[in-house]
């Protein structure tokens, strides 16, 4: 399934035949709610096709490997979040928002850091500085210049993958940028409050010449973290692995207690900015609270 929208489901076939279909019932409910990347069954209307192309009915799910709700899709092999360094602001914390919940799915994750163009050399020392050490793979880009636009397609090539990260920083201009052919509308960034203007308005799965296949999803900026437990989110840092367990409490939760083994790491191995952002998520979710 490479696209919904309206009450239509664009179905691709193996050998890349298009499909507009209609969905049964059951699909377009609850969990089984038809998502982009589904695998499904469908049946092809006879007759001749109709005004839209060829028609046909999706009749049947086949079970999810995995699945995102934000943005919303499944089956995919990698998470590659995009963020601009400039226009607008890099997010360091939204960035870590998604890995916890890329960490709880499962996915392999990468960083990339889109508009290098726009920093100048002492800025972009700053953050390289800022970054290191850093748990993911970060990808520098600049769909402007063409600078990494190999190293990002080395990532995508033979895998399925998702771009997210908010409106404007350029998820779309990389796609074009890596294949033209794709002419995907790209927007503005407004003067004012340098943001984007939420140009993608649909999730899309894309084949890529080099046999990868990459979802384009709309901006967003707000993520919250619904079904997560206090306790678990220290196993989705996956720097804080090799001490947990090594604390002076068992139940350690890494914050105030005293001999913590992740909290003498930080600043070493652990990312004082990482560690920061999961001292701000404990809390949020000790406080219920929605982001
Ligand atoms: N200077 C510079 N501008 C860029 C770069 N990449 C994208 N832009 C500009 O940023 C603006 C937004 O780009 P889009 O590709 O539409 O961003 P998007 O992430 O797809 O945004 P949504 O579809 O709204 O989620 C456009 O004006 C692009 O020309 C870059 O590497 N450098
Ligand atoms: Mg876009
Ligand atoms: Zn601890």
């Amino acid at each position: 399934m490479v696209k919904a929208a309206g009450g239509f489901f664009t179905v691709r076939t193996g050998s890349g035949e298009e499909y507009h279909c209609k969905a049964r019932g059951l699909l377009k409910r609850g969990n089984s709610a038809l998502m982009v990347g589904d695998r499904v069954i469908f049946k092809p209307d006879q007759g001749p096709a109709g005004a839209s192309g060829q028609e046909g009915v999706v009749e049947k799910l086949i079970p999810r490997k995995n699945r995102l709700n934000r943005p919303p899709v499944s089956n995919i092999d990698q998470l590659v979040i995009i963020m601009s360094l400039k226009d607008p602001e890099c997010d360091w914390q939204l960035i870590s928002r998604m890995l916890v919940l890329a960490e709880k799915e499962n996915l392999k994750s990468f960083v990339c850091l889109n508009k290098v163009d726009l920093l100048d050399q002492e800025n972009l020392n700053a953050i390289i500085a800022k970054v290191n050490p850093y748990p993911y793979p970060l990808i520098f880009t600049s769909a402007k210049t063409g600078s990494g636009l190999d190293k990002l397609n080395k990532t995508l090539k033979g895998n399925c993958s998702v771009f997210a990260g908010p409106s404007g920083v350029g998820k779309s201009s990389l796609l074009n940028a890596m294949q033209p052919g794709l002419k995907l509308k790209t927007g503005i960034v407004s003067d004012k409050i340098r943001r984007g203007k939420h140009t993608t308005r649909q999730v899309e799965l894309l084949a890529l010449d080099n046999g990868g296949s990459v979802v384009d999803t709309p901006g967003f900026t707000r993520l919250d973290f619904q079904d997560l437990d206090q306790e678990e989110l220290s196993s989705y840092f996956p720097e804080f692995e090799p001490f947990l367990g090594k604390c002076g409490f068992r139940n350690c939760m890494h914050l105030t207690e005293p001999k913590c083994a992740v909290v003498s790491e930080v600043g070493n191995s652990i990312n004082p900015m990482r560690y920061e952002h999961y001292r701000y998520f404990t809390d949020e979710l000790s406080k219920g609270e929605v982001y």
